[in-house]
C-alpha cells in the first residue's frame, strides 16, 4: 500500500519500516577565532572557564532542553561558513560567537542569512562597553538575538531561546 509523502522536519528520522521516529533536535554551537584561548589569558575579560568547559555547559543544558549539541570552534573564517552552510541539512538551529570576525565578516552574514534556521549571537563580553569597533556586528543582522555580557551563561541563555523558538516553529 503507498504510503503518504512525509518530509522528516528538524529532530525526526524516518526508521527502517518506514515509520518516524523522534530524535532531538540538533543545535550548531560555533565559536570563532581565540575562543580556543579561553581560560589562558585575560580572564577579566573572558572568566576563567576554558572552552571545553563551556562546551560541557551546553551539552549538559542542551541534553535537559531535549536537544544534541554540535560543538565547533575555528581560527578560520571559512571553516565557520562551511559549517553554517551545513545547518541547513541537518541542525535546528544556530548559537554563534564569531569572535572578532563578528565585526568584520559578511561572508559570516551571507551564510547566516541564507542558513534557514534561527541563530542567537553570543559574546561573552559586553561588546557595547569596549572599543567602538566592537559596537557593529554583522552577525546581528541576521540573528534573531543577542546575548552579550554575561561570559558562558550567555551561551545556556541562547539554547534557551533556541528551545523556545524551536518548540513554536513545530506547533501548528
Ligand atoms: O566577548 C566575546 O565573546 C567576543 O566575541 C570575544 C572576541 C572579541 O573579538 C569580540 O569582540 C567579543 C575575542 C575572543 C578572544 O578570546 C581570547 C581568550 C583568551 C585569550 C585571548 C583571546
Amino acid at each position: 500500500m503507498a504510503r503518504p509523502c512525509y518530509k522528516p522536519s528538524h529532530g525526526e528520522r524516518a526508521s527502517k519500516g518506514g515509520g518516524i521516529m523522534t530524535a532531538s533536535p540538533i543545535i550548531s554551537i560555533l565559536n570563532g577565532p581565540n575562543l580556543n584561548m579561553l581560560g589562558s589569558r585575560q580572564p577579566e575579560l573572558y572568566g576563567h572557564e576554558t572552552l571545553a568547559d563551556i562546551e560541557a555547559l551546553c551539552r549538559t543544558h542542551a541534553a535537559r532542553l531535549g536537544l544534541a549539541v554540535e560543538f565547533h570552534q575555528s581560527n578560520h573564517e571559512g571553516d565557520l561558513v562551511t559549517w553554517i552552510q551545513e545547518t541547513r541539512k541537518r541542525a535546528a538551529g544556530i548559537v554563534i560567537n564569531a569572535g572578532a570576525y563578528t565585526h568584520t565578516s559578511v561572508a559570516l552574514l551571507d551564510a547566516l542569512l541564507a542558513a534557514e534556521v534561527p541563530a542567537v549571537e553570543v559574546h561573552l563580553s559586553n561588546i557595547h562597553q569596549r572599543d567602538s569597533f566592537r559596537h557593529h556586528s554583522y552577525v546581528a543582522k541576521a540573528a534573531k538575538g543577542m546575548i552579550c555580557g554575561f561570559g558562558s551563561h550567555g551561551y545556556v541563555l541562547a539554547l534557551d531561546a533556541l528551545a523556545r523558538l524551536i518548540k513554536g516553529s513545530s506547533q501548528t
